[in-house]
């Protein structure tokens, strides 16, 4: 049986600023099956990217990050496909952008990346991550509702 399945996907504020590179990764996105079912462009709030990012709040990247996710704009979706999140993974690449470089340089990140901090994009880890974000970034859609519908005409 087919196992659809979403992730929550965000192109960071530094990507999106460059329009080109939006293009080639909504291009990816589509060319590699993914459905968009959902998508904006949204300044993270403070209080959203600290939510979003409280498992890191004890590291020491974490004030950069949520500076530089608050800096600006990104695109965030909600993707669906089989195997969405371990597929999307796969091609964001590594997140330290010098091993996406050198392991996998096609990956979004190893092309797109600037920085450990700017690496491109965000992926779920897992269906209760892809749950949790999805909340937090679009409090307003019913991913239940949308499952309960879709089944329907996916299986
Ligand atoms: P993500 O959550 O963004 O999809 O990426 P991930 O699972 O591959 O990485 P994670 O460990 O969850 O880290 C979340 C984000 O924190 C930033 N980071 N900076 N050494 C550093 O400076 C460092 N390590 C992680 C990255 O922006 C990463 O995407
Ligand atoms: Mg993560």
């Amino acid at each position: 049986m087919n196992m659809l399945e979403v992730t929550l996907a965000i192109l960071k504020p530094h990507l999106i600023k460059n329009p080109v590179s939006m293009e080639i990764v909504q291009k990816r996105i589509l060319n590699e099956g993914f459905k968009i079912v959902n998508s904006k462009i949204y300044r993270l709030t403070q209080e959203d990217a600290e939510k979003f990012y409280a498992e890191h709040k004890s590291k020491f990247f974490y004030n950069r990050l949520v500076t530089s996710m608050i800096s600006g704009p990104s695109g965030i979706y909600v993707l669906a496909k089989e195997n969405a999140i371990k597929h999307w993974r796969e091609l964001m690449g590594p997140t330290k952008v010098y091993k996406a470089q050198f392991d996998n340089p096609h990956s979004i990140r190893g092309e797109l990346g600037l920085s450990d901090t700017r690496n491109a994009t965000h992926g779920s880890d897992s269906p209760e991550s892809a749950r949790r974000e999805i909340e937090i970034l679009f409090p307003e859609f019913n991913l239940d509702k949308w499952y309960k519908e879709e089944k329907i005409h996916f299986e």
